[in-house]
């Protein structure tokens, strides 16, 4: 694994640090909006006090931190970067491919690298099959946070999911998740969902004192999952949200769509019928977690440098 100088010598110092995803930016966000968005989540650390670490894997190499010229080539569409889970690491590197890490091989990269916090847009979680049967699409991103020491920050998940059965995996996992001013999970473009968050934290003071205990003195290696709902400017109408949600199921199943092709077709239906909304509320959201992120990380290596 290649660790940029700065995060290094971050890291080294006891000073913040934020590893970032590189599947939002390859995959979440349109060609046309990523570049700019990598760079404002990046100025959005700094801005807070911690280095920004964006993983992704480039020729078959691990890296922790990217230049700009990498963070160009991890948001060219030409590039054509393969979606790396956890499972995907032994291919990659092998292989000599690029690839964009996701929440669940970014989580175990950042542990692997010393990095403590984590800042993402949504969380993947448990699919709702066609027909509401129970469905085996369940995201890696949720074992591995069961097994990794980190504490990531995002804004739940989507409602394209099962957002009841992805809380329930959660606490079957035994991943303790806290609401970031909030009681209820968020549901990404909109900042509540029907279900409750069994804690609640008001700062990052708070944050950093909870996600202390729980990697000190809790026995197991899982990660902390802080949940922070997108900004009130930004959350999508409701009446909107629930027609998109409504018509792009429906897309789905007229389509016959199935498997890893159902999040890009729900998501390009809510891109393109929502003029525009859906898009302002994922950067919105990008952009709050990763300054939440940032904080939370300077209070850690505050409390840790007492
Ligand atoms: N949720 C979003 N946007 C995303 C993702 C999730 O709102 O871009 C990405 C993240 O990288 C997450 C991954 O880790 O999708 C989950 O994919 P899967 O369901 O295939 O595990
Ligand atoms: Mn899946």
């Amino acid at each position: 694994m290649i660790v940029a100088g700065e995060v290094a010598a971050a890291l080294a110092a006891g000073r913040a640090v934020v590893a970032l995803e590189s599947t939002l930016l390859a995959h979440g966000l349109p060609s046309g909006r990523n570049r700019a968005a990598a760079t404002r989540i990046e100025a959005t650390v700094r801005a807070a006090g911690a280095v920004p670490a964006t993983i992704a894997v480039l020729g078959g190499q691990v890296r922790i931190g990217l230049t700009e010229a990498e963070l160009d080539r991890v948001c060219d569409p030409g590039a054509d970067l393969v979606k790396l889970s956890r499972r995907d690491l032994g291919p990659a590197l092998a292989l000599h491919r690029d690839g964009a890490t996701t929440v669940a091989s970014t989580a175990a990269l950042a542990a692997a690298a010393g990095v403590a916090v984590f800042a993402t847009g949504g969380l993947g979680g448990v699919h709702l099959s066609p027909g509401g049967a129970a469905s085996w699409d369940v995201s890696a991103d949720l074992d591995v946070l069961a097994a990794t020491p980190v504490l990531v920050v995002c804004s739940g998940v989507k409602s394209i999911l099962d957002i009841e059965a992805t809380v329930e995996v959660l606490e079957t996992r035994s991943v303790p998740v806290l609401g970031y001013r909030t009681g209820t999970f968020p549901a990404f473009y909109r900042r509540e969902s029907a279900f409750p968050v069994p804690w609640r934290v008001d700062t990052p003071a708070e944050a950093a004192v909870v996600a202390a205990a729980h990697f000190a003195e809790v026995p197991g290696r899982s990660g902390v999952l802080l949940v922070n709902p997108v900004p009130a400017a930004h959350e999508m109408d409701a009446q909107l949200h629930d027609r998109l949600l409504a018509e792009g199921m429906a897309l789905l199943n007229r389509r016959g769509v199935r498997g890893r092709d159902v999040t890009p077709v729900l998501l390009e239906h809510f891109h393109t019928a929502s003029g525009g909304a859906s898009l302002a509320a994922n950067e919105a959201l990008i952009l709050d977690n990763a300054r939440v992120a940032a904080e939370v990380a300077v209070a850690l290596a505050q409390r840790a440098a007492e």
